[in-house]
């Protein structure tokens, strides 16, 4: 824990604005029966209830059941079923009893919903219990409202939904999802802090979050997968080979829009490190597989074999370090040469015969494998775009989540495939926008619509940052003056 850089990270704590949304009804509440608030799209705040009775004195407490919805999907979704492998209480509902009627029920937790769906469980057949009214205080750190661009009216869509999810995880750090996990994940700050700076331009949010990872390395300097911010700042014990890693990327990114050259120098060593200790990974210049969940994240496939994604995440953010050492006029030969070593070793992964990367002693084929490694790698684009055509003759391990998509678009942009990086994205994004979604969710297999990592999909998440990105894409490539940036 260091304090002086969680005291930067304080310093830069950010105000939550408030936006308050009422609706005024008078609904009677029947014992058994659910009634359906629809707050028209999503919010992430602090719900509150008018319940009223007609009849006779209230002679015993409700009991109502209240259960929040990001999605529609989830509206009838048999939530005691889930007995996945993450925690039941992700699951948004609650158990009330009221004793005195008229009152203001005001929940004291944040929730993160566009329905609201409220069943009164039990109560006396003396008196009729009234539903008169829903407040949402809703917060975000982000105030500024951005124009949806696009060349049609499902990219508008999309941006749309895409800014919607950034603004609903913009608290007091880049939270990954408002539902859950609520927390500093470093992959997705990646990608949020790659759309903010083409929408919200919240510098100083990044920052905060770059110096919060920076204050919680553990004991050897390793940035850990994610933070918890309350009731005090803690670095979670969970390490991921490509999250550390990707620390660098990030801090890169950052530069790169802010020429915060400050900053960059305050937190060079910590980004060093993470090149430093990946090395322990490494026999003969290649990574060292493992069967250990999540020692690298790539993607929620739990098929995935990580060996070769995470030799082509190691590529990328040494090509970032390098970025930076020339930034910061440092020396990069030892840097180059260890690009030139592992990119060299990379040739372990390539199948010759079939033209693309294969992973793991299976040889596993998979989208996250390839894409990793043309991003790392320093092909060119006819070589690359050749890898991407061989593997499309192929069957290979696909990918589920929006954070991969990403990757995979920010790959076939590298090979020169921009037609199809958009429509990749209109697609993916699109299915999801029309399957009602007002905000991106953390996972979408337009191939299976029941896949979950987590044995069940009542915890899913769906509003979810790393799933914001084509706000980023739109801007970065396919629209406007910044096409060729
Ligand atoms: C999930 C979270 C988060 C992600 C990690 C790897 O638990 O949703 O977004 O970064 O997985």
């Amino acid at each position: 824990m260091n304090k002086r850089l969680l005291n930067v990270a304080k310093q830069l704590k950010p105000e939550l604005f408030h936006t308050y949304i009422n609706k005024d009804f008078s609904s009677e509440l029947k014992v058994g029966e659910a009634f359906v608030i629809d707050f028209v799209t999503h919010y992430t705040g602090f719900l509150s209830l008018d319940l009223d009775f007609e009849g006779s004195p209230v002679d015993a407490p409700i009991l109502l059941r209240i259960k929040f919805c990001e999605h529609k999907d989830e509206i009838n979704e048999k939530t005691e079923e889930y007995h996945g492998w993450i925690s039941k209480s992700w699951i948004q509902e609650e158990l009330i009893h009221l004793d005195i009627l008229p009152t203001t029920l005001k929940l004291k937790r944040r929730y993160a919903f566009r329905y609201v769906k409220v069943e009164l469980v039990a109560s006396s057949n003396k008196y009729r219990v009234i539903l008169k009214g829903a407040h949402i205080d809703a917060l975000s750190s982000n105030n500024v409202r951005v124009n949806y661009v696009g060349n049609n009216s499902l990219e508008k869509n999309i941006d749309k939904v895409a800014l919607l999810t950034l603004h609903e995880c913009m608290q007091y750090e880049f939270e990954d999802g408002p539902k859950r996990d609520r927390r500093l994940w470093l992959g997705d700050l990646r990608l949020q802090a790659l759309t903010n700076y083409y929408t919200y331009k919240n510098y100083d949010l990044v920052k905060r979050c770059l110096y919060l990872f920076a204050g919680v390395t553990d004991k050897d300097g390793r940035v850990p997968a994610c933070v918890f911010t309350s009731p005090k700042v803690t670095g979670d014990d969970t390490f991921m080979f490509d999250y550390s890693l990707l620390y660098i990327s990030t801090l890169n990114d950052y530069f790169k829009h802010t020429n915060d050259l400050k900053t960059v120098i305050d937190l060079l060593p910590i980004a060093t490190k993470q090149i430093e200790l990946a090395q322990n990974n490494f026999t003969d210049d290649i990574v060292n597989d493992s069967s250990v969940l999540g020692w690298c994240f790539l993607d929620w496939n739990l098929r995935l074999n990580k060996q070769c994604g995470a030799q082509g995440v190691y590529l990328v953010a040494l090509k970032d370090l390098i970025e930076l050492y020339k930034a910061t006029n440092k020396d990069t030969k030892l840097l180059i040469d260890d690009y030139k070593k592992k990119l060299e070793a990379s040739k372990h992964f390539f199948d010759e015969k079939l033209g693309v990367y294969v992973s793991g002693k299976d040889r596993q084929i998979s989208l996250a494998s390839n894409v990793w490694m043309i991003l790392g790698n320093d092909f060119s684009l006819e070589k690359n775009q050749q890898i991407i055509h061989n593997l499309k003759s192929l069957s290979f391990e696909e990918i589920v989540t929006p954070y991969m998509y990403h990757y995979y678009i920010e790959a076939l942009i590298k090979c020169g495939l921009k037609e199809e990086a958009r429509s990749t994205m209109d697609e993916y994004w699109g299915a999801m926008a029309n399957d009602g979604a007002d905000t991106f969710y953390e996972l979408f297999n337009p191939n299976n619509k029941d896949e979950s990592p987590y044995g069940g999909k009542a915890v899913l998440s769906y509003c979810h940052a790393w799933s914001c990105t084509p706000s980023y894409l739109l801007r970065k490539y396919f629209i406007g003056d910044n096409k060729n940036d």
